[in-house]
């Protein structure tokens, strides 16, 4: 195993602790000796968890683990036939352990600080990569650094940076920011940055490209949809997909299909306008917080991934946003926060501007949990009714 740069193709062992390419900045991944591992279908007996694929995840020793992954995929026939799709599952991501997908990558990323010897780790985070890692830190007995947009973290989340002892730094600035001043602070040595700039843990997030695969009996989809943000997801998950392919599990890569907030919409824009890089931009805003981010470190792998596939990527509304939210919702029992919903809602856009063929199988992964971010709720729902403790008042009511 070693980390190569996706644009020089430079090596280097596993065992540096780099974030970019020292040659060109390029961004790195995680390569095996794909011809020396034994990764078959038939030998993977395990019920669905990150470390049921352990043979492609680049940890050898100590695992930090909390049972991530194993989340279930929801076939959802109603939120189907609304939108006019032909066979629609939900990848439930915010049934992880911390409520995100980021669980998937913090038990690699973490589980490798603690081979390379590091005692403190660091991010930046929009909310959820610091819930997840102040968790996993506090499981591995090291310190967690978390930087975070002042007044833009939702609840949820802040609660378990708080809750499980990272040392909380709330930044004057938005999650961009705040992400420039961690890389700063990463540079000097002294703590190990866990963003999904680190090729370690998007390791762990690829595993939900294997269990869809598995949990579809071996079969690839034609689509996965999902929201975009720092873009380490939809890279990581499609790296996934390439390694299914090189070991013949599947003939096809679904084509990869990320989701933006309107005005935090830099990689879906690019890819609009068939450029090579992202304009970022300055002052993202939407009511999906997790992904308010105007500058996407992954940006130049997303959009590989996304035009590889024969993907695409789609912008929608907050209004957009909430609906979908409430859709899964009242329509599937699947309660996620508002840039989950971003993933149905830009699918309903494609299908509806006719750019998706509904006869597709189609995948949408939410990726948090609606418990995340109680205060959107609250925002977007009709208050509880206040009626006297009396049957009749009640009664009265419900007529
Ligand atoms: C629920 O926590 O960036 O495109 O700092 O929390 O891989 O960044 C969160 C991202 C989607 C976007 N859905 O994933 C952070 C952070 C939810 C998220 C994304 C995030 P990427």
């Amino acid at each position: 195993m070693f980390l190569e740069c996706i644009e020089c193709k430079a090596t280097y062992p596993d065992s540096e602790i780099i974030y970019r390419c020292p040659k060109c900045s390029g961004l790195l991944d995680v390569i095996y000796d794909y011809s020396k591992i034994d990764f078959r279908p038939e030998k993977l007996t395990q019920p669905p968890s990150v470390w049921k694929y352990k043979p492609l995840l680049p940890i050898k020793g100590r695992i930090i683990s909390i049972n991530e992954g194993g989340t279930p995929l929801y076939k959802c026939g109603r939120l189907a036939k609304q939108i006019g799709i032909r066979e629609l599952y939900v990848k439930h991501e915010g049934l992880n352990p911390t409520g995100s997908f980021k669980d998937r990558g913090m038990t690699v990323g973490v589980s490798k600080a603690l081979e390379l010897g590091v005692k403190t780790v660091a991010c930046a985070s929009t909310g959820n990569t610091s819930a997840s890692l102040a968790i996993y830190a506090a499981k591995a007995g090291i310190t967690a650094v978390v930087l975070l947009p002042a007044g833009k973290v939702a609840m949820g989340k802040l609660a378990q940076a708080l809750m499980h002892g990272a040392k909380v730094l709330s930044i004057k600035g938005n999650f961009d920011e705040a992400f420039r001043l961690v890389q700063e602070l990463c540079d000097s040595g002294d703590f190990y940055l866990l963003n999904s700039i680190n090729p370690f843990r998007l390791e762990g997030q690829k595993t939900i490209g294997f269990e869809i695969v598995d949990q579809l009996g071996w079969k690839a989809p034609d689509r996965v949809v999902l929201p975009v943000g720092n873009a380490g997801n939809i890279s990581a998950i499609y790296k996934g997909f390439v390694e299914l392919q090189k070991f013949d599990i599947i003939d096809e890569i679904p084509k990869m299909t990320g989701v933006q907030a309107e005005k935090a919409a830099p990689i879906a824009d690019a890819f609009k306008k068939g450029a090579k890089d992202i304009v970022p931009v300055s002052r993202p805003e939407t009511v999906a917080t997790a992904i308010r981010i105007g500058d996407p470190v992954n940006a130049p792998k997303a959009l590989r991934a996304i035009r590889n596939s024969g993907g695409m990527a789609e912008i929608v509304s907050d209004e957009e946003i909430v609906q979908a939210q409430k859709d899964l919702a009242r329509l599937e029992g699947i309660g996620v926060e508002p840039a989950s919903a971003a993933s149905v809602a830009g699918l309903r856009k494609l299908i509806e501007e006719g750019a998706i063929d509904g006869d597709e199988c189609i995948v949408c992964v939410t990726t948090g949990h609606l418990l995340k971010d109680p205060e959107e709720v609250m925002r977007v729902c009709d208050k509880p009714i206040g009626v006297e403790a009396d049957i009749k008042a009640i009664r009265a009511f419900l007529k």
